[in-house]
């Protein structure tokens, strides 16, 4: 829910004279907060050209006033609480009350003025990742602009000169404001609707956090070993389910800003890449994919037929991607009895987990956890656990949900008949050829 209201779309304050950047950035729009870490409705336009607003997984979409022609943003950079699932809420850096920041929708052609105020103990930029801005506006602290120090507000203006897929984040202190979880997403439409026009539109960035079980706040010098793994700065089972219509063409454009690159899957399907950060692909270069890997600092989009019913896993194929917090120096000890092993450590550390002996599968085994982390490997379907975690979610296809009804439609109703099952006995042991004799062969 939006803090505050009056600021929907571009109902508030149009001005009806034209504008020149400086004398109007005098006033500065109201900053709307977002205190849900839980998908928000999409924010449809209510004039200007038409449409079809995207949603953000566990996240919304940032509303801006008009102003003369200018369309005005406030992006309010400051500590934020985020909850990656239940059970687990870092201390992280974000923008307007969460991390990552609101999204930022706009059409093609639409001049931009984003006023960016920093409420952060060290100062900061806002870059606008693959759009083509003036370089003056490009965010980049030192370089083409003074830091903007705690305190102040820097205002950014330009046109939004081509559609398509960006991000957002700072260029100060990089290293740290984005292992602190300063980002967020840039969505331009195409001018005419008639672009490439999808029914569902779903926008994410992913980023990766090494919170040590017990503690708070990320390490931010962590280069490698990283324990969260996230969508929008959540983890499996925390992360939105995709809810979408039997039928509908869906759109879903994710971004990279972790340090690693993501193989992205979607079960049940086969999608094209249709756009990158850098634009849109023309049709004659797109191919089919079921996994496209999202390099880092790089934005793709697919665009998927959605016309097989079902719950379809839809997540990072690194398979310790779809883990949380994670033990790395576990040892293997499959195959190994581990009866007195277990003893011997049970008696030196409580809390230690040694892999078992027939692999990992925990069931609905409990374990001591401590405070503020997340099991390896959580959730639950209606079949069983899931021994999920991290970049991992599910694409929930069904027949005749209403337009813009993004709710979780609960489990797949399986028809008769099509799901896997046991058989009653056991294989019988199949009937084999006797051995041929060799023949006698000459040198
Ligand atoms: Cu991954």
């Amino acid at each position: 829910m939006f803090s505050r209201r009056g600021f929907l779309g571009t109902a508030a304050l149009v001005s009806a004279s034209a504008v020149s950047g400086r004398v109007q950035a005098a006033a500065i729009p109201e900053a709307v907060q977002m205190d849900k870490a839980v998908m928000q409705p999409p924010l449809h336009p209510i004039s200007g050209p038409d449409y079809r607003p995207v949603v953000t997984l566990n996240g919304w979409t940032l509303p801006f006033r008009m102003n003369g022609d200018w369309k005005e943003f406030h992006l309010v950079a400051e500590p934020v609480v985020r909850e990656f699932a239940e059970g687990m809420k870092v201390n992280l850096w974000g923008y307007n009350g969460q991390s990552p920041g609101p999204t930022i929708e706009a059409v093609e052609g639409d001049k931009v003025r984003i006023f960016v105020t920093n409420r952060l103990p060290e100062y900061t930029t806002v870059h606008w990742h693959g759009m083509i801005v003036p370089s003056g506006m490009d965010g980049v602290g030192g370089l083409t602009q003074p830091h903007i120090q705690p305190g102040k507000t820097f205002v950014y203006e330009f046109e939004m000169r081509k559609s398509g897929t960006f991000m957002y984040h700072p260029h100060s202190d990089e290293m740290v404001q984005m292992a602190m979880g300063m980002m967020g997403m840039i969505v331009v439409h195409p001018r005419d609707p008639n672009f490439r026009p999808v029914d569902r539109d779903f926008v994410f960035v992913m980023s990766t956090y090494r919170v040590d079980p017990g503690t708070y706040l990320p390490r931010v010098n962590e280069m490698t070993d990283f324990n969260m793994w996230t969508w929008n700065a959540r983890v499996f089972p925390g992360i939105d389910p995709v809810p979408v219509r039997l039928g509908d063409k869906v759109r879903v454009r994710i971004g990279n800003l972790s340090m690693t690159n993501h193989p992205i899957h979607l079960h049940g399907h086969s999608f094209a890449v249709t756009c990158t950060d850098g634009g849109w692909i023309p049709e004659t270069a797109q191919y089919p994919e079921t996994t496209t890997d999202v390099p880092v600092g790089a934005v793709r989009v697919f665009d998927v037929l959605a016309d097989n019913p079902g719950d379809w896993a839809f997540h990072c194929h690194k398979s310790h991607h779809t883990m949380n917090a994670m033990g790395h120096d576990m040892r293997n000890m499959i195959g190994v009895s581990r009866k007195d092993l277990a003893k011997a450590v049970g008696k030196l550390a409580p809390d230690a987990m040694v892999m078992g002996q027939s692999g990992m599968a925990m069931g609905n085994m409990e374990m001591p956890a401590p405070d503020n982390t997340l099991p390896m490997m959580t959730g639950a379907g209606q079949f069983g656990s899931i021994e999920m975690g991290g970049m991992f979610t599910v694409m929930k296809i069904r027949k005749g949900l209403a337009r813009d009804d993004y709710r979780d439609p609960g489990p797949y109703q399986f028809p008769q008949g099509t799901v896997a099952y046991e058989v009653a006995s056991p294989a019988a042991e199949p009937v084999r050829q006797p051995a041929a004799p060799m023949p006698k062969m000459k040198m």
